[in-house]
């Protein structure tokens, strides 16, 4: 079975219901019946045969939430080529490292953005034959007739995401079209999605969030997607307040922005046509969990994921819904929770997350050793991968509590820094003689990196903050600089980052 086998039911039994809408600004709404969207795509699909583009070829996206994006992205899969979605924030170096190791064949972007990928190496984009502009998309279309698509198998690769970089260069996951089926189906029965569901996605669709949390899911229940090019606070919640949606799935900041928004609004606050809130990808913290109850009433469903793994645990849809954790395993997971010699801790104790079951990623991209150092298998021949994430597991409830991260990685906004990333970014600024990076928390953001620098004569902070930004996504700005005279390291010469004091 591939993707296209289970979008085929809603496709062929409701294809004049609304699939997607599109709105962005004060533009009027673009909008694709199911029959419309999977005819553009296949239309699309015959479009890139006829181009050459082949079952196993890659092709990268750099492109904001977009009907097209998802036209491209359902014929690129029709195909049994692969998506490499690359985060818009990306600049140069990032954007160069992902196109020099996922090689891909074509690129999909938006006419803005071509001087941000004028601005990338030559060499980086040395295997692109092509760059497929979206304003131009029905150019690239053809008669899909006559048309007949590859055989695509569960196991062939739909998507290669990148991720994890702790190394500070990230790595592609190589995620199955079975990998995705298996986050989906899980979700679509714990969270009982429904035909007649309708989510509002605001969510980046680069990323396994919006793409397989929401995206897929809303395609295969036969639901309805209000798409949004970004998340407006002040836009979000109007429609929120509509009664349009049933769903809404977001990262803690977002929440934290709809609380704000909503505390400001004088008029009553009616969310009962909503099912269901959802987050993830970061921690919620309990505050904002209280704080939105109180304002309408529904309380967050947390859960918890990952790109190699889509979804892995979550709390129950029909409760309890417990503030800080992340509920039990979706149907179809198995999780382990380990001490440092790979053994079952007590329950109750802290340990390592290992996970294993269909959703779980096979290999990174062109990484065998880095595939290699993140599964162990058991006595039964089994492969458990290892999250990196440490947790708690309630004896009685078996309700699961994150505690934190072993990798060294900063979640802001939902978005991963690898500090590492940016320490080698900061040691080319002039001046810089040693950097370590840091997350801080953050009420707003969940975590953001703090520098801490020993440097050889004063900097300018607004320079290096500058420099930061046109190397890496404005995201990865350290927000704040503090100045060491050395920074703690062991007798081996290696970082101690857990010694550094950053109170004033
Ligand atoms: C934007 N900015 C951020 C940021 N996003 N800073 C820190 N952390 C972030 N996540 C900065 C920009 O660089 C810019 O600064 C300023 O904020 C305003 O930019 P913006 O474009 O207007 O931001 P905004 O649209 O408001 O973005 C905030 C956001 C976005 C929360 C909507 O970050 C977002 O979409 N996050 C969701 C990420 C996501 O989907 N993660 C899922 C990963 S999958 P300046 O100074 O440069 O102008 C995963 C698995 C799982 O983790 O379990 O789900
Ligand atoms: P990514 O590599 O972008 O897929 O990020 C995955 C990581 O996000 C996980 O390994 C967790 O550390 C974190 N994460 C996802 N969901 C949650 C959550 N609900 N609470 C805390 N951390 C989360």
């Amino acid at each position: 079975m591939n993707l296209h086998d289970l979008f085929a039911i809603a496709r062929h039994r409701t294809p004049d219901k609304l699939a997607l809408q599109f709105r962005t600004g004060d533009k009027p709404a673009e909008t694709f019946s199911y029959a419309e969207l999977f005819g553009a795509a296949d239309r699309l699909a015959a479009g890139l045969h006829d181009w050459g583009l082949q079952k196993g070829d890659h092709v990268a996206f750099y492109l904001d939430n977009c009907p097209e994006f998802v036209i491209a992205y359902l014929a690129v899969i029709r195909l049994g080529a692969v998506m490499v979605p690359i985060n818009r924030r990306y600049r140069r170096r990032e954007i160069g490292h992902i196109l020099t190791d996922g090689t891909p064949r074509l690129l999909i972007t938006e006419a803005a953005q071509l001087p941000i990928l004028d601005d990338v190496d030559a060499e980086a984009k040395a295997s692109l034959e092509d760059i497929l502009v979206v304003e131009d998309l029905s150019e690239w279309q053809t008669d899909a007739a006559e048309f007949a698509p590859p055989v695509v198998e569960g196991d062939d690769t739909a998507l290669i995401m990148y991720t994890s970089g702790t190394t500070g260069r990230s790595k592609g996951a190589m995620i199955s079209h079975n990998n995705v089926l298996a986050t989906m189906t899980g979700l679509l029965s714990a969270w009982a999605w429904e035909h007649d569901d309708v989510l509002l996605l605001v969510l980046p669709l680069f990323h396994t969030h919006g793409l397989v949390v929401g995206l897929h899911c809303a395609l295969a229940a036969g639901a309805t997607t209000l798409l949004r090019r970004k998340f407006d606070s002040t836009e979000t919640v109007n429609e929120l307040l509509s009664g349009e949606s049933t769903l809404f799935f977001a990262v803690p900041t977002i929440y934290v922005r709809v609380v704000d928004e909503l505390r400001q609004r004088s008029e009553p606050i009616d969310m009962s046509h909503m099912r269901l809130f959802c987050s993830g990808s970061a921690p919620l913290a309990p505050e904002t969990l209280k704080a939105f109850r109180d304002l309408t009433g529904h309380t967050i469903l947390e859960r918890y994921g990952m790109t190699e793994t889509g979804m892995n645990l979550s709390n129950h849809y029909a409760g309890p819904r417990v503030p800080g954790s992340v509920g039990a395993p979706l149907p179809g997971v198995a999780m382990r929770i380990v001490n440092e010699q790979g053994e079952d801790v007590t329950p109750g104790e802290e340990g390592e997350i290992w996970l294993r079951g269909s959703n779980v990623f096979s290999s990174y991209w062109q990484a065998p050793e880095k595939t290699l150092e993140s599964f162990t298998r058991d006595a039964l021949g089994r492969r458990w991968f290892h999250t990196g994430d440490m947790a708690r597991q309630d004896p009685e409830s078996g309700y699961v509590t994150l505690l934190g991260r072993q990798h060294d990685l900063i979640i802001s906004g939902g978005f991963n820094i690898y500090p590492r990333e940016i320490e080698e970014t900061l040691t080319t600024f002039a001046g810089v003689r040693e950097a370590a990076v840091i997350g801080a928390p953050h009420p707003e953001w969940g975590e953001v990196p703090v520098a801490c620098l020993v440097v050889e004569h004063e900097i300018d902070e607004d320079e290096i903050i500058a420099f930061c930004k046109r190397e890496l996504a404005g995201f990865k700005a350290p927000r704040e600089f503090r100045y060491f005279d050395e920074l703690p390291r062991n007798a081996m010469g290696k970082l101690q980052k857990h010694l550094i004091e950053l109170e004033d």
